[in-house]
């Protein structure tokens, strides 16, 4: 166990700012959740408008880079081909950024939607259905993919270009902060883009559980409660921990094919045996209306809910804040992976392939499994929504499942899914969390290390779960996000920063005759000058 190689003020920056939320939560749940609760106000209320214009802001950039000089680098040597295929790179690309909120979201969402539609329209309208199967995507969309891009452009930069290997958040920003990265400055970044994970993945973690426990209680008729949850959550870990401890390195790579596959075939034996063509027309229609309607979408944040005669809906911080803040968390990490899939890549390809290919992935997700579920609720097949208003849902969404034919073995293989998904969630941000608190990294982070971050990972989901409802496990992303909003800014302006430097170089070189003339005559005229001088003294 080599010890030097850790980095104990970021190790342990860290862990205190975790232990410093999760523990009064636990001890005082019931303040903890007022607390929480005033927290999600503030954040949403007083900067609602900030994670929105940074939304918008991070499309509009990736969009301007992409058809800029910048965006013509190849991440790569000149005449190098692409480390990997379009489709395994789309593939791996969506692997890395997506995990099993896809399922639970995708399932639901819709329903909370036409419930509780945008803009003051009425609660399960025509109108509501519209929007319902419009927003999911929305949300898991080109603005949301953005977002996941955005840090990958300094670190791939980097990465390829400049050929330093950035594993470090605060090592991505050197341009713009130079040395002052150095300074206890560059330990509050990592471990705030560490905090803002465990935010991140609490949320994942706190929503997929339950998910889970449903499919299993489903199953064998275990009674879903923490005890379950917890065991399950534990399970994951553990199914994680041995793959990584018995030296099955690919173990992981195996279950995230195995996962691919199975998501095709859920995917599939759905649009087949659902309504298909409700599917196909109701997607379809919804791309039209989110194309339609982008911009009031993506800015959208009711500033008229207090005046006199307008009712307040909440939507835009419930969803659009939560979700940006959701994606924002998890970017710096997806952006270190996807930096290190795309070599060979122009930053053109990457951009437009990440925003095109993940956002067609979420379609698939929403337009299928969602419109499924709107299906059975407006044909009158089974009223999911009463079902989840009395239920919960975790339980409507394997209650969706079973309306499907082989009803038990589709709730078996979902549920083998969502834990498979936990399982590489674990996986992934355990080896980030350890690298990050790493002075070096050869190979792969130390394995004691890589174990410790896997476990501490079950302790933010723990307490959510116990403490809290929906709006608790919001507020995780969207607390922890608020300072990853500002590395962020950092990241987009390190990569202008350091490719701008590096094409007027490259552009602008030309042999440095003019100066060396000038440093010449300067020279010869400084030596003219002392020949005077000592002259001077000499007389
Ligand atoms: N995002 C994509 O749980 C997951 O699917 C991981 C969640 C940010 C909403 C990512």
């Amino acid at each position: 166990m080599n010890k030097n190689l850790i980095d104990w003020p970021t190790f342990f920056g860290a862990l205190f700012l975790l232990l410093a939320v999760s523990i009064p939560l636990a001890v005082f749940p019931e303040t903890g959740k007022e607390f929480v609760n005033i927290a999600n106000d503030f954040m949403t209320g007083n900067f609602g408008v900030l994670y929105l214009i940074f939304g918008l802001a991070a499309f509009a950039f990736l969009i301007f880079v992409a058809f800029s000089k910048n965006g013509h680098i190849k991440l790569g040597d000149k005449n190098e081909d692409k480390e990997f295929g379009t489709i395994s790179w789309a593939a791996m690309l969506f692997a890395a950024g997506i995990g099993s909120s896809i399922l639970y979201w995708g399932m639901i969402e819709w329903a909370y939607y036409y419930q509780g539609p945008p803009f003051g329209v009425e609660g399960e309208s025509q109108e509501a259905m519209e929007w319902a199967t419009a927003y999911g995507i929305f949300h898991w969309g080109p603005i949301a993919w953005a977002i996941y891009t955005l840090p990958a452009l300094p670190i791939a930069y980097f990465y390829y270009v400049r050929k330093k290997p950035v594993l470090k958040i605060s090592e991505a920003v050197r341009p713009v902060l130079g040395r002052l990265v150095d300074t206890p400055l560059g330990v509050v970044i990592d471990v705030l883009f560490m905090f803002g994970l465990m935010g991140g993945a609490g949320t994942t973690l706190a929503l997929g559980t339950p998910m889970i426990a449903e499919g299993v209680n489903d199953i064998t008729g275990l009674p879903v409660n923490l005890t379950l949850k917890a065991v399950i959550m534990l399970i994951c870990a553990a199914i994680f921990a041995i793959s990584a401890y018995s030296g099955l390195r690919n173990g992981i790579r195996v279950l995230s094919d195995i996962n691919l596959w199975l998501a095709i075939f859920v995917l599939t034996f759905i649009f087949v045996f659902g309504p298909s063509l409700f599917i196909s027309e109701t997607a379809f229609t919804s791309i039209g209306l989110i194309i339609d309607n982008f911009f009031k979408m993506a800015t959208w944040l009711e500033p008229f809910a207090n005046v006199d005669g307008f009712t307040e809906t909440a939507f835009p911080e419930a969803w659009t804040v939560f979700y940006w803040a959701w994606w924002l968390v998890y970017a710096p990490f997806v952006g270190l992976f996807v930096a290190r899939i795309s070599r060979g890549r122009t930053i053109q390809e990457m951009i437009f392939g990440t925003m095109v290919y993940g956002t067609l992935g979420c379609v698939l997700f929403f337009g299928i499994m969602g419109n499924f579920g709107l299906h059975l609720q407006i044909s009158g097949q089974f009223d999911v929504i009463g079902f989840m208003n009395e239920n919960s849902a975790p339980a409507a969404i394997i209650a969706i499942l079973n309306q499907l034919p082989l009803a038990w073995m589709m709730v078996t293989v979902f549920t083998i899914l969502a834990i498979i998904f936990l399982a590489t969630t674990f996986d992934s941000s355990s080896y980030i969390l350890s690298a990050v608190v790493q002075k070096e990294v050869k190979a792969e982070p130390l394995r004691w290390n890589r174990l410790f971050w896997a476990f501490t990972l079950c302790l933010m989901p723990l307490v959510l779960m116990f403490v809290g409802d929906l709006q608790t496990l919001q507020t995780a992303s969207i607390v922890a996000g608020f300072p990853v909003l500002f590395i962020m800014g950092l990241l987009a302006w390190s990569f202008m920063r350091a490719s701008n430097e590096d094409i007027r170089a490259t552009k602008d070189y030309q042999p440095p005759t003019i100066h060396i003339d000038k440093e010449i005559k300067r020279k010869k005229r400084r030596s003219a000058l002392e020949a005077l001088e000592d002259k001077d003294l000499d007389d």
